[in-house]
């Protein structure tokens, strides 16, 4: 890497062109971005074990219909993620690997357990709203690859924002029994929907460099105000209430929320709390329950392939 080499792609960062995959990058540039890019993509894949697990419980056929085809887009999503990386170098096996074998991080949010059906919904409103927030950034990054990613998963998220807002509203305007499960699952839910959009930005060691050169266009922290000032009013519209005393609009309108607690963050993010083994063990099954696919797939491409 040559001094040179580097001032030139500073330049076209700052020309605000994309990079492309054969393009020259740092090395850094190219690290950072498999980190975040296969995270991202193994977040997709462990989000749906959460929900995945209320389809066969979905209240009516219309439900299980959405629930399905949710859960079928995170897959895709997964897909679109691991691709991006590959043009970076990374191979699938390793991130698998990464994964299964628990070295790789995936979202802190999908160590939580769901314990209603409400919490299908609450997702969908909650983490899905974060998660369009946080990407909507993202399609705008310098990386040409995850931006155009972005743009469709962004679109899909949508939909899926929708339906569980769609619920949530349903429950909270209907039986008080319902009303409870929406808002017993607001209560379990807000905090992690907080905290899945990163450490304050004081503690987020990554930002710094992701900032400059263009693959965050926005800090953590102002993430999560965008969150907060679209959420709380509509969670609030809906007849809900927000388990935060400390909540409150400050004097240009924007909702402030009190102190959030980071070590229980950590600890979910390291597997001390919640289900991380649980999902990894998931995970691990379903991997192995593939094994004749993936070994029927090679069988095939060494029939198929064209002799020399
Ligand atoms: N969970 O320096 P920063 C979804 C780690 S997709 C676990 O601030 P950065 C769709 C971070 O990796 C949700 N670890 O990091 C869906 C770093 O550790 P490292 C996933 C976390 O990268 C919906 C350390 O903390 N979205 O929900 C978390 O600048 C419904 C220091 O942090 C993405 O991955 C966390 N929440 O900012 C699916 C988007 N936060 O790697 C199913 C792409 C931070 O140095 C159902 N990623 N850490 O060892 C990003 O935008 C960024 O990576 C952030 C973190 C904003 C997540």
């Amino acid at each position: 890497e040559t001094p040179e080499q580097h001032a030139a792609f500073e330049a076209r960062i700052q020309r605000g062109e994309k990079i492309e995959p054969g393009d020259w990058m740092p090395a850094e540039y190219r690290r950072q971005l498999i980190r975040m890019i296969s995270q991202h993509a193994h977040s997709e894949v462990v989000g749906m074990l959460p929900e995945g697990e209320w389809i066969t419980r979905a209240p009516s056929l219309r439900r299980k219909l959405i629930l399905m085809a949710k859960v079928q887009d995170e897959a895709g999503h997964g897909q679109y993620l691991y691709h991006a990386a590959e043009t970076l170098g990374a191979t699938r096996e390793a991130m698998l690997d990464a994964l299964l074998s628990g070295q790789a991080k995936y979202s802190s949010i999908f160590n939580y357990p769901t314990r209603s059906w409400a919490d299908v919904g609450m997702i969908g409103w909650l983490v899905d709203g974060a998660a369009i927030k946080n990407q909507t950034m993202l399609a705008g990054c310098s990386y040409g690859p995850y931006s155009r990613a972005m743009v469709r998963i962004c679109s899909e998220e949508t939909f899926h924002h929708k339906q569980g807002k769609e619920m949530i509203v349903t429950y909270a305007r209907g039986t008080a029994g319902q009303r409870q499960m929406a808002q017993d699952a607001l209560n379990r839910w807000w905090w992690p929907a907080l905290m899945m959009l990163g450490p304050h930005d004081a503690d987020s060691p990554n930002s710094g460099v992701l900032t400059r050169w263009g693959i965050k266009l926005k800090s953590n922290d102002e993430v999560r105000q965008q969150f907060l000032d679209e959420h709380v009013p509509e969670l609030l519209e809906a007849g809900l209430s927000i388990p935060d005393p400390l909540l409150h609009q400050d004097e240009q309108g924007h909702w402030r929320h009190g102190p959030i607690d980071w070590s229980e963050f950590w600890a979910v993010v390291k597997g001390e709390r919640g289900l991380n083994r649980e999902r990894l063990a998931t995970r691990q099954q379903a991997h192995q329950d593939g094994a004749w696919v993936r070994e029927a797939m090679s069988a095939y491409a060494a029939r198929t392939a064209p002799t020399a």
